[in-house]
């Protein structure tokens, strides 16, 4: 959106909106911070969300939370703060894991940041292996199917990753005739691989154009736009719901740190921010002011540091847990 030109009026109220914005600004000085504590030594990779934030928050905002097959699942890859803020989730948990400590609540300071497993809202645990989470989704989907209700599997992964086979599998499985599968299945689609740029791998015009030979009722989406995220993901949603059959939506989204820690982690000055874009027009049109905002982002940068703080003197884990919850539900040594 050019400053000049005139911000467009919003369609949701200004609750949502609020609401909305402050989840993602909490995202986005979350992830910050995860940054800051890579860079002090205080983690030892960083990989994460920011500038998924404006399709992440009214994602996990319209998620029907909680366990077992009447509750969504959720099969999320290594960008998904913003969804599991938006449900809910400590920032401190964050933290904990980032700097590999024995009260990281997902993984017992055992996996990577940003790897977060929440059995209470059926979030099944984030891999570093891309794709998998595909294929994992295809497992609940059919549980679901079996169960009805309401309760839909969500599953979401990068454009490159669509490349591995259990994307394949996804839509094959989600789409068999007569046991087609409650899945939405999301494509974030950033335009990059760590450094392989889409354009020179993608022969198809649009990774939706895949769902639509399997006749999978699919939307291109503009995922910088929070307003617009939540509305079609509210239609996927719906329709998945009433119909237990696949949705699928192509996200259009930023990546504002680059890939990872990997590749420096520093900001991208060129690629589109959601935040900044939205927070222009929650000004325009009245919603919050300048001051406001500013005073919001003062206010969760100051939190997140504190946690910093304490999380650098909490305790590593025990060697002795190194082989805790290999298999559900084990505690210490299998041998
Ligand atoms: C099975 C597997 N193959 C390769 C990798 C290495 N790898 C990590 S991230 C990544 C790129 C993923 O790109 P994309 O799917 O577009 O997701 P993005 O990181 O852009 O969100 C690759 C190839 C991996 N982690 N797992
Ligand atoms: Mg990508």
């Amino acid at each position: 959106m050019s400053t000049k030109s005139k911000p467009a009026k919003f369609r949701l109220d200004e609750k949502t909106l609020i609401k909305i914005h402050n989840n993602m600004v909490k995202a986005r000085v979350l992830e910050e911070r995860l940054i800051k504590m890579y860079k002090q030594n205080d983690g030892y990779f960083w990989i994460g969300g920011p500038g998924e934030e404006a399709f992440s928050i009214p994602l996990g905002m319209q998620v029907k939370k909680g366990e077992g097959l009447d509750h969504d699942y959720l099969h999320l890859h290594y960008r998904s703060s913003g969804i599991l803020l938006a449900m809910g989730a400590e920032p401190m948990g964050f933290l904990r894991q980032m700097k590999n400590v024995a009260a990281d609540p997902f993984s017992g300071g055992r996996n990577f940041g940003n790897h977060a497993s929440i059995k209470k809202w059926n979030v099944v645990p984030i891999t570093s292996t891309i794709e998998t989470q595909y294929a994992s989704a295809i497992g609940t989907g059919i549980a679901q199917k079996q169960h009805g209700g309401k309760g839909i599997t969500i599953v979401n992964g990068g454009d490159a990753g669509t490349a591995e086979g259990e994307f394949a599998s996804c839509l094959v499985w989600s789409t068999m005739p007569k046991r087609e599968l409650p899945i939405l299945i999301i494509v974030a689609n950033n335009r990059f691989g760590i450094s392989t740029p889409y354009a020179s791998v993608h022969g198809e015009a649009n990774i939706a154009d895949r769902a639509k030979a399997f006749q999978i009722e699919s939307k291109i989406i503009n995922g910088n736009d929070p307003e617009e995220s939540y509305f079609e993901i509210q239609k996927a949603m719906e329709y998945i719901r009433k119909e237990r059959k696949p949705y699928f939506i192509e996200s259009r989204l930023s990546r504002l740190y680059g890939h990872s820690s990997a590749s420096g982690a520093n900001f991208v000055p060129h690629e589109e921010d959601c935040l900044i874009e939205f927070e222009k027009r929650l000004e325009a049109n009245g919603v919050l002011k300048r001051k406001e905002m500013d005073a919001l982002r003062e206010e969760y940068t100051v939190q997140f540091l504190e946690m910093a703080k304490q999380v650098r003197n909490e305790p590593m884990p025990d060697p002795s847990t190194i082989y805790d919850h290999t298999y559900y539900g084990q505690k210490g040594k299998y041998f």
